[in-house]
C-alpha cells in the first residue's frame, strides 16, 4: 500500500518527461555509485608534498597498466598535454599534428603562449597520419627554419569521428621520428576506446610515445582527472610544471578515488558504448540529408556532415534540443554524437526517433 506521499512520488515518477538523452559528448558522464563511494571513504593528505596516498596509489597503478616508471594525475586532459608539450619543446619550434588535433583547436592556444610554439598541421584521412606525410613536414636542418620540436598524434582522433591509428602506423611514425631526434607525445584522452577496438592492451599500443595522455573523465565516468605517463624524469619535470600552471592540487584523493575505479573497471565495459555508436550509425546513415559512413565508426564518435538537409548545425542541435536530444556542433555543417555509459540502446533508439522527427 503507498502512504499519500508515496502515492504522489509514484504520479510525479510517471508524468515525469524523460531525461533528456545527452550525446554531446562523453565528458558528461557522472561518477557510479561505486565511484561516489569511493571518494566519501578516500584516505586523503597533501599532494602538493606527495602525501596523499589516494593520489600516489592511482599514480602508481596507471605506470603499471602503461608499463612506464611513472605518471602523474592532473586535473584536466588539456593540461596534461600542455604540460607534455612544454617538456619536449623550446620555444620557437613548431609541433606536427593533425589539422583536426585536439591540441591545435581546442587547447586555447595554450601550445603558444605557455611553450612558444607554432602548430605545422596536416590533414589526414581519417585523422590518421602516416609516416610519408609527416616525414615531408619536419623541418631541414637550416638556422632560418623553425625546427620540429614535436610529433603529436591523438588516439582515438576525436573530430575525425572516433578513428583508431593502426599500431604498425603509430609504431612506424614513432621510430621514423625518433631517428630525427624528435619525441612524440600521445593525446591518449580516448586510449581505453582504442584499445577496445583493438583488443590490445593499452601498454602495448602506446609502448613507442615519448609521453602519453589519457583522461579519466571521459568514457571512463570519474568526475575529474587525467594521468600523463612516462620516464620517471620526465614526470618529475611535469609535477613542477603542473604546479606552475596553477594544478597542483591538495586533498585530491577524493578525487582520485573515482579515477582508480575509472581505470581498473570502467575499460571493460567501453565495448557497449562501441555497439551503439555503430547502431546510431546504422540508423543515421539512413536518413534523407545525413552523411555518415556506418563502416568508419570504430570507437563512440559520430562525425555526421548534415549539409545535404539544408539546416544550419546550430539550428539542428536547437531543435533536437527541444525534443529531447543535445549533440554537439563541429562547424555549421558537422555535428557530433558521442555514446557514453549514461546513455543505453533504448536512449540511442530515442535518438533516432528524435532526429527523424526533426528531419520530416
Ligand atoms: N575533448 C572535449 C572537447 O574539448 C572537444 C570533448 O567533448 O570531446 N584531447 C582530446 C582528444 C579531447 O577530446 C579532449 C576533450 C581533451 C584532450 C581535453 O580534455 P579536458 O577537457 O579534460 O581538458
Amino acid at each position: 500500500m503507498y502512504s499519500r506521499t508515496e502515492a504522489h512520488a509514484a504520479v510525479a515518477e510517471s508524468t515525469k518527461p524523460l531525461p533528456a538523452v545527452d550525446l554531446r559528448s562523453d565528458t558528461v558522464t557522472r561518477p557510479t555509485p561505486e565511484m561516489r563511494r569511493a571518494m566519501f571513504e578516500a584516505e586523503v593528505g597533501d599532494d602538493v608534498y606527495s602525501e596523499d596516498p589516494t593520489i600516489n596509489k592511482l599514480e602508481q597503478r596507471a605506470a603499471e597498466i602503461f608499463a612506464r616508471e611513472a605518471s602523474i594525475f592532473v586535473p584536466t586532459g588539456s593540461m596534461g598535454n600542455q604540460i607534455a608539450i612544454k617538456i619536449h619543446t623550446r620555444p620557437g619550434q613548431e609541433i606536427i599534428c593533425e589539422e583536426r588535433g585536439h591540441i591545435f583547436n581546442y587547447e586555447m592556444a595554450t601550445l603558444a603562449s605557455f611553450s612558444g610554439c607554432l602548430v605545422r598541421p596536416i590533414a589526414a584521412e581519417q585523422g590518421i597520419l602516416h609516416w610519408d606525410q609527416i616525414k615531408k613536414k619536419i623541418a631541414g636542418k637550416t638556422y632560418y627554419l623553425a625546427q620540429t620540436g614535436l610529433v603529436s598524434l591523438e588516439n582515438t582522433h576525436n573530430m575525425a569521428g572516433g578513428t583508431v591509428y593502426p599500431t604498425e602506423v603509430a609504431e612506424e611514425i614513432c621510430d621514423r621520428v625518433h631517428e630525427q631526434g624528435i619525441p612524440v607525445h600521445l593525446d591518449g584522452a580516448r586510449i581505453f576506446n582504442a584499445a577496445t577496438a583493438l583488443d590490445k592492451p593499452v601498454a602495448e599500443i602506446t609502448k613507442k610515445f615519448d609521453s602519453v595522455m589519457f583522461c579519466l573523465s571521459k568514457g571512463l565516468a570519474a568526475p575529474v582527472g587525467s594521468m600523463l605517463v612516462g620516464s620517471r624524469d620526465f614526470i618529475d619535470q611535469a609535477r613542477k610544471y603542473r604546479k606552475a600552471l596553477g594544478g597542483g592540487m591538495r586533498q585530491a584523493g577524493i578525487l582520485a578515488a573515482a579515477g582508480l575505479i575509472a581505470l581498473e573497471k570502467m575499460p571493460a565495459r567501453l565495448h557497449e558504448d562501441h555497439a551503439n555508436a555503430r547502431f546510431l550509425a546504422a540508423e543515421l546513415a539512413k536518413l534523407p540529408g545525413l552523411k555518415i559512413d556506418p563502416k568508419s565508426v570504430q570507437t563512440n564518435i559520430l562525425i555526421v556532415d548534415i549539409s545535404a538537409t539544408g539546416i544550419g548545425a546550430s539550428d539542428f542541435t536547437r531543435r533536437l534540443a527541444e525534443k529531447g536530444l543535445l549533440i554537439g556542433s563541429v562547424n555549421n555543417e558537422i555535428v557530433r554524437f558521442v555514446t557514453h555509459m549514461d546513455v543505453d540502446r533504448a536512449a540511442c533508439e530515442r535518438a533516432v526517433e528524435i532526429v527523424k522527427e526533426v528531419l520530416k
